[in-house]
């Protein structure tokens, strides 16, 4: 079990002034923010992170979106993070998202749906990487 996950709070989340909010219910959750910072996602950047989907046809529509302002990756530690930070989320479909749960709470579409959450420990680990180098998590951050 893995204790770390990567959160995106995404640009309609940044757009609508979400981001206080949002962290808020992660850290009553139990979250501790362990990395954090503001950044504008290119094409390349996003069509990288999101590259699984990349012959999905909501593809397009997800890069623009994405690239559509900036968003705040940020780096979470809880025992049990990936499953608990999904739970916390709810489904991608904000309307199928259970009461209570982020998106549920928050999100407007299935494409403008406020937060991101690693699916997998093997994903987080590579969705950390993608956002905060090694050497930056060790000497900015100490983790
Ligand atoms: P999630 O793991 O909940 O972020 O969902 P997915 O990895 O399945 O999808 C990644 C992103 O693609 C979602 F956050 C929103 C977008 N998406 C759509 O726009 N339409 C879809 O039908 C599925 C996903």
């Amino acid at each position: 079990m893995s204790n770390r996950t990567l959160a995106i709070l995404k640009p309609d989340c940044v757009r609508k002034d979400l981001v206080g909010n949002v962290i808020q219910k992660i850290n009553e959750a139990g979250f501790k923010v362990k990395a954090l910072k503001m950044v504008r996602l290119t094409n390349d950047s996003a069509g990288g992170f999101y590259e699984v989907h990349k012959e999905r046809p909501f593809f397009p529509e997800l890069l623009t979106y994405m690239t559509s302002g900036p968003c705040v990756p940020i780096a979470l530690e809880k025992e049990n993070a990936v499953e608990d930070f999904r739970k916390l989320i709810g489904a991608t479909n904000p309307k199928d998202a259970a009461e209570g749960t982020i998106r549920n709470l928050f999100a407007e579409s299935i494409t403008e749906n406020i937060v991101h959450g690693s699916d997998s420990d093997e994903n987080a680990a590579i969705e950390i990487s993608h956002f905060f180098s090694r050497k930056e998590l060790l000497e900015n951050y100490g983790i």
